[in-house]
């Protein structure tokens, strides 16, 4: 299959300047292309993750991926999508982000051996223009009236917007066209909101080198959820990329709590899964949507590429034990992953009485309730049912001697650390 067919079987592109040349073109050679990231921030979110999952794809199917990362571009911020201006981050901020960013890129995409994706910083070659060069060679190819006719500068115009802020499509009009020049890129993908950026850098190709240059653009659609809610968002706010932001177990919730309305959309847009195997996990969702088989597939692709093969493994006993409520057989480690989002209490490292302990600590409001609590048998530490009302709490109890679980009734979990 055609990479194009690929994408709009995957419902992957939402705007192309030219499908029928890049059809042409990529059935005709090994096209390279490229998608930029600004460090903005020191790690990316599931939503940044989408165009360079496409960049993936392209890559699986002959083509040559660059990925930019924008230590220039990044000093001034992307107004694209934004209401108001930035605030600047500090040279050094951007650089510890241009590092953190680079690790995370290399570590998703570039694997041992494999030396066909090629990473490049914009600050290369941007911070070699100078200002007369900038004016005379590249401003006088900018029309102000196109620039101001962007969405991306039409809609500041009431609220404001500054010359730094306006002038960022120029820059990356600059990598494009360089990129076009020296590293024989053909085509810049982007999420939606890249639009403008992308179209004035093909603007800039052809006044540059001429109206026949062939590039090219193509844009990936904002996911949406069927229930109207914001893609890729949790109450505990953004699922991140990086493990110390959101946990592996929490990266494999999130897919694994998908609703069946979008489990499909959501495999073909971010899984390497094959058609196939696809249309397979489609039909179960039909038949027994009971047994979550493709959210269960789903959250396991995720966290393999992401985490890796080890952290899927140890996502999955978290669940599992949190299913059946064998604490016991999880890590001190892993009972940090499972429990982040729980009840946290704090505890002493000395011996007590277990009905003098819980309401010590919080997790009962009173002794007369903590002993009806535990005689009819709805407390659980670490898995086991307490049953004897004179139990001492030990710290030798506590799993790697740092945490201890609590079960009242049915599901309601607390973490008790002890204090060091
Ligand atoms: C800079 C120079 C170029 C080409 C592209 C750029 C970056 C681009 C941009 N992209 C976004 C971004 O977000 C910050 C991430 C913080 C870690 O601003 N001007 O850098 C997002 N991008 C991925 C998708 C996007 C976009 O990285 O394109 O649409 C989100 O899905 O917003 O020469």
């Amino acid at each position: 299959m055609n990479i194009i067919d690929e994408l709009e079987w995957r419902e992957a592109i939402n705007q192309q300047t030219d499908a029928e040349g890049l059809r042409e073109l990529t059935n005709e050679k090994a096209v390279s292309l490229y998608c930029g990231v600004d460090p903005t921030g020191d790690s990316m979110h599931i939503g940044h993750l989408i165009p360079f999952m496409v960049l993936k794809r392209f890559q699986l199917a002959g083509h040559r991926p660059v990925i930019l990362i924008g230590g220039a571009t990044g000093t001034i911020g992307d107004p694209s999508g934004r209401q108001s201006e930035r605030s600047l981050q500090t040279l050094e901020q951007i650089q510890e982000n241009v590092d953190a960013l680079t690790a995370q890129m290399k570590k998703l995409f570039v694997t041992e051996g494999d030396n066909q994706i090629r990473l490049v910083n914009n600050y290369d070659w941007t911070h070699k223009i100078n200002v007369i060069e900038f004016l005379r060679d590249f401003g006088k190819n900018f029309s102000i009236n196109t620039m101001l006719a962007k969405d991306v500068v039409s809609s500041r115009l009431e609220s404001g917007i500054s010359f730094t802020e306006f002038s960022y499509q120029i820059l990356q009009s600059l990598d494009y066209l360089h990129l076009y020049k020296h590293e024989d890129v053909q085509l810049q993908i982007g999420g939606s909101d890249q639009w403008g950026n992308i179209t004035s850098g093909l603007d800039l190709i052809r006044k540059k080198e001429g109206p026949e240059a062939k590039a090219f653009g193509l844009t990936i659609p904002l996911m949406l959820k069927a229930d109207g809610t914001k893609f890729g968002k949790t109450a505990g706010g953004a699922i991140w990329l990086d493990p110390n932001k959101t946990t592996p177990f929490e990266f494999y919730q999130f897919w694994a709590n998908t609703d069946d309305r979008d489990v499909v959309k959501y495999l073909k847009y971010f899984t390497f899964l094959s058609k196939e195997q696809i249309e397979e996990l489609a039909e179960k969702v039909q038949t027994e949507p009971h047994k979550r088989e493709a959210q269960k597939a789903l959250a396991e692709e995720m966290t393999k590429f992401v985490h890796s093969e080890e952290m899927l493994e140890q996502a999955k006993r978290i669940t599992a034990a949190l299913f059946t409520g064998d604490i016991k057989s999880l890590s001190a480690d892993e009972i940090e992953q499972g429990f982040k989002e729980m009840p946290t209490y704090e505890s002493t490292l000395e011996t007590k009485n277990i009905v003098d302990w819980l309401v010590e600590i919080g997790i009962e409001p009173s002794k007369r309730q903590a002993r009806e609590d535990i005689t009819k048998g709805a407390i659980s530490m670490n898995g086991e049912r307490v049953t004897d009302l004179e139990l001492e709490v030990t710290p030798s109890l506590a799993i790697g001697g740092r945490f201890i679980i609590i079960r009242k009734g049915k599901k309601n979990y607390s973490l008790v650390k002890l204090s060091q």
